[in-house]
């Protein structure tokens, strides 16, 4: 890997580090490509329980690479395989943490957005500035960010360029938490670790559920729960952990 840097933490948590500081880890081809397979390859291995991505306390991530974009037509822009690589993280069933500082902008922001939780620090900013260069955001940032912090400032930050604080993302609820610049990453892997700790097949399915909030009507999100709900009474991790509660002891999660 050229990009990005990869480790498993003792607490069972794949950390990715985005690692183009000199380009504020703009999200390149290849960057994006070997996030796609260090995505994949975290969320097929069961030594993984919780995935974090990152950058550095000076950039998350400035966007997609603009110099890599510049000359690019409609058709390139279609493409199956730029698409692809941006989508991969739209597949991952294991929960994803972004630790985000410094900036999260463009196609940063989308992908904090793409994960399941946001641990920023306080100088995390916020913002979907392609509106600068001409065009508009390309990967959700229209709907991810209106969904998080309503029209009227997801209006405003399209229209004008206009930055959130981390404070400012968390009232809106766009981020879980905001440390000092310290301490954001290990914050980001406390809490992984939090969710690797549970029963693997539960934390999956919790996630698919929330994420049908965004996508189905309450009628078809209520039966969807229902239906992985009753699913999960099919896992050993269900009778063990109702049999460990009845036992007051700890349950040993199997993942199955
Ligand atoms: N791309 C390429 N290089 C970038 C970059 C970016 N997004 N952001 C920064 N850099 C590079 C700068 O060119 C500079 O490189 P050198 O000149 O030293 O070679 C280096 O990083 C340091 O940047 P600055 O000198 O500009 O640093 P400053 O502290 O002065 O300013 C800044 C920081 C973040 C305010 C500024 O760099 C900036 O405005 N950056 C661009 C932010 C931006 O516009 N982001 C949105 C990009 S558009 C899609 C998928 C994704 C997308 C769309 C579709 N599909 C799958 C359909 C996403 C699109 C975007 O993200």
């Amino acid at each position: 890997m050229n990009y990005i840097l990869t480790e498993i933490t003792d607490a069972h948590v794949g950390l990715i580090r985005f690692n183009r500081p000199q380009a504020l880890n703009a999200l390149s081809p290849d960057l994006m490509e070997e996030l796609g397979q260090a995505l994949l390859a975290f969320d097929a291995d069961p030594n993984v329980g919780c995935i974090v991505i990152t950058g550095n306390e000076k950039a998350f991530a400035a966007g997609a690479d603009i110099k890599a974009m510049a000359n690019a037509s409609a058709i390139d822009m279609l493409s199956n395989d730029i698409i692809a690589k941006w989508e991969t993280i739209r597949h991952i069933n294991k929960p994803i943490i972004a630790a985000v500082s410094g900036y999260c902008l463009g196609g940063g922001c989308e992908l904090a957005m793409s994960c399941d939780m946001i641990v920023a620090s306080e100088s995390a900013k916020f913002g979907q500035p392609e509106i600068n260069l001409g065009i508009i955001p390309g990967f959700g940032g229209t709907q991810r960010l209106t969904h998080a912090v309503g029209k009227a400032v997801s209006m405003e930050m399209v229209l004008t360029g206009r930055m959130l604080g981390a404070e400012e993302a968390k009232d809106y609820g766009l981020v879980n938490h905001v440390t000092p610049v310290e301490t954001y990453l290990d914050e980001a892997l406390k809490l992984a670790a939090k969710v690797a700790r549970q029963a693997p097949l539960a934390a999956r399915l919790g996630k698919e559920a929330v994420n049908k909030a965004f996508e189905l009507s309450l009628h078809e999100g209520l039966a969807h729960e229902r239906r992985l709900f009753q699913m999960l009474f099919a896992s050993e991790d269900q009778k063990e952990g109702m049999a460990a509660f009845v036992e007051k002891r700890k349950p040993t999660w199997m993942g199955r």
